[in-house]
């Protein structure tokens, strides 16, 4: 050993196989996928399609794509093809500057064929898709590009596909589809999934929020969960009481009506639906800011005073107004961690229970069941937290989604009494869970311990939940992405049909190659650090 050159050799090796002996540090999986040299082997594709073959040829695509829009031709597949091609497929090219223009491409057009008109976005819409890329035809490659859907919301979901295969090569300047010909058919697992946004606990501007809308598409998610209003601010205006917004922290930390309509009508753009949560009777302190008659007491704020009919009036009120704004069926009341204490030593609270001959557990039920009434008249279904099912579940309306949050225990119980459930148990789905690593979140599995097939199909499926105490603008993308992702993934594609493997470990490669698409289309996505907080298996 007294060889320098063995030395040497001997440190070399010590430095390079340090991480293997750090039981402490992270492994940090950087992203060499993009530079290693069988990227055209990858298949670039988040949430997996259920169905899918690929080849082996390299298809080039012309600068000057255009699309042909046969059966509904509506706008809305027209600008989403814009939005794709301008900013997303064709950044760093151009027909005119940019790369050269080449004399020919491979493929030049999309063609789009909707099959029905019915444009109506609501839940269970038709989201499938068929997805042609290029035919072999014996000889050669026919590089013709075909999406047919069944409604516009399926050819959004083919274009997102599309454009998921078009990878811009820095060497030729062009874009290039790999693994051609492809033959895509694909559906989601479940008709809802979502993603929760408290704009409650921290504002975000509108243009923020379209951004979260935007990225949502990528990943093929298709509900906002927008939870407006909580304890902490009240930022949306509601015509039929306009001191409510007082209660927002400040003037211009607000939704207008027409901000409202305006998310809801950028998200449709996207096949996304907006479900509004008034979060009812806990969780609403800042009501009382403007109507303080709301509040039982100036000591007790919350829950909202269930003696009152007032406090019904203007939750009838607000419901009114935001049937205007929201065209989706759901409606979410919310009705989670109600605290009844304050209501049994407020005098009049108390004198009115003595009166109805109710305990604060009867009142609760009552409060949330009169909420429901009145979402019910309205022609809203109603969503409530699991509290309102663990209290009292079989006095909840036949027509009531039950949203998860504490654990897994509650869909099995939900769906067996032939209730629908939406999954977003907080060991894996909350966002705002740091410590959860995104393949805890990917193994997640909303039919956890539901195996009669009737049953199944009342858990509508699942969302993800950005809470907005530690979250605002400044890293609100950053917490989203990458796990969203791999929730998304878990309620677009079935575990059972993918068409390639999807173990944890089999997709970390795909999600890298997500989140650094997140990444090009301008989303701040975290980095995939499939170790998070934790040591490295052994
Ligand atoms: N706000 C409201 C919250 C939460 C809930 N409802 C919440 C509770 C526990 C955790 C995270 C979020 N901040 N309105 C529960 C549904 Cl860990």
């Amino acid at each position: 050993m007294s060889n320098p050159i063995s030395l040497i050799f001997i440190i070399i090796s010590i430095y390079f196989s340090l991480p293997l002996f750090t039981t402490n540090s992270r492994t940090i999986k950087t992203n060499k996928v993009l530079s290693s040299s069988d990227d055209s082997s990858i298949t670039y594709l988040w949430p997996l399609p259920s169905h899918l073959t690929s080849g082996n040829q390299t298809l080039t695509v012309d600068p000057n794509l255009s699309i042909s829009l046969s059966g509904n031709n509506n706008a809305i597949v027209t600008e989403a093809f814009e939005r794709y091609k301008k900013k997303i497929i064709f950044k760093h090219t151009s027909s005119s500057g940019g790369g050269t223009r080449k004399l020919s491409y491979d493929v030049g057009k999309v063609n789009v064929v909707v099959n029905s008109d019915n444009d109506e976005l609501q839940l269970g819409v038709d989201e499938s898709y068929t997805l042609l890329v290029a035919k072999n035809n014996g000889l050669s490659i026919v590089g013709e590009v075909n999406i047919e859907a069944n409604t516009i919301y399926g050819a959004l979901r083919g274009l997102e596909t599309f454009s998921q295969l078009c990878t811009f090569d820095y060497g030729t300047k062009t874009v290039q589809i790999y693994k051609a010909p492809w033959v895509i058919k694909d559906k989601p697992r479940f008709p809802f999934r979502g993603l929760l946004l408290d704009t409650s606990r921290h504002y975000y501007p509108i243009d923020i929020i379209k951004q979260i809308i935007e990225s949502m598409s990528y990943a093929k998610l298709n509900v906002l969960h927008w939870h407006i209003i909580d304890e902490e601010s009240f930022p949306l205006e509601v015509p039929a009481y306009p001191k409510l917004w007082k209660g927002a922290y400040t003037k211009w930390e607000r939704y207008t009506v027409e901000d409202a309509a305006d998310i809801v009508d950028f998200a449709k753009k996207r096949g996304i639906n907006v479900m509004a949560e008034i979060d009812v009777p806990g969780h609403a302190e800042s009501w009382g800011t403007g109507y303080p008659d709301l509040w039982p007491s100036s000591s007790c704020k919350e829950p909202l005073d269930v003696s009152k009919n007032f406090t019904f009036e203007v939750l009838s009120g607000i419901l009114e107004d935001m049937r205007e704004i929201f065209p989706f069926e759901l409606f979410h009341l919310g009705g989670d961690e109600v605290n009844t204490d304050c209501w049994k030593s407020t005098a009049h609270v108390k004198q009115w229970l003595q009166e109805m001959n109710m305990t604060t557990k009867d009142a609760y039920q009552y409060f949330v069941l009169r909420a429901q009434e009145i979402a019910i008249s309205k022609n809203w279904t109603p969503v409530n937290w699991e509290e309102t099912f663990n209290a009292f579940g079989e006095k909840l309306n036949p027509k009531t989604v039950v949203h998860n949050w504490l654990g897994a225990g509650v869909c099995p119980k939900v769906v067996a009494q032939g209730l629908k459930c939406i999954y977003s148990n907080q060991g894996f789905w909350y966002l705002d869970h740091l410590d959860v690593p995104w393949d805890q979140v990917y193994d997640a599995e909303p039919l956890e311990r539901i195996t009669d097939a009737s049953e199944q199909k009342l858990v509508l499926g699942g969302e993800v939940c950005m809470w907005s105490e530690t979250a605002d603008p400044s890293n609100v993308q950053q917490t989203i992405w990458p796990r969203a992702a791999a929730a998304a993934e878990r309620l677009w594609t079935s575990k059972e049909a993918a068409p390639i493997s999807n173990t944890s470990e089999a997709a970390l490669t795909r999600l890298q190659y997500f989140r650094c698409l997140l990444t090009r289309r301008g989303v701040q996505a975290s980095p995939v650090t499939n170790f998070y907080a934790r040591s490295p298996p052994t």
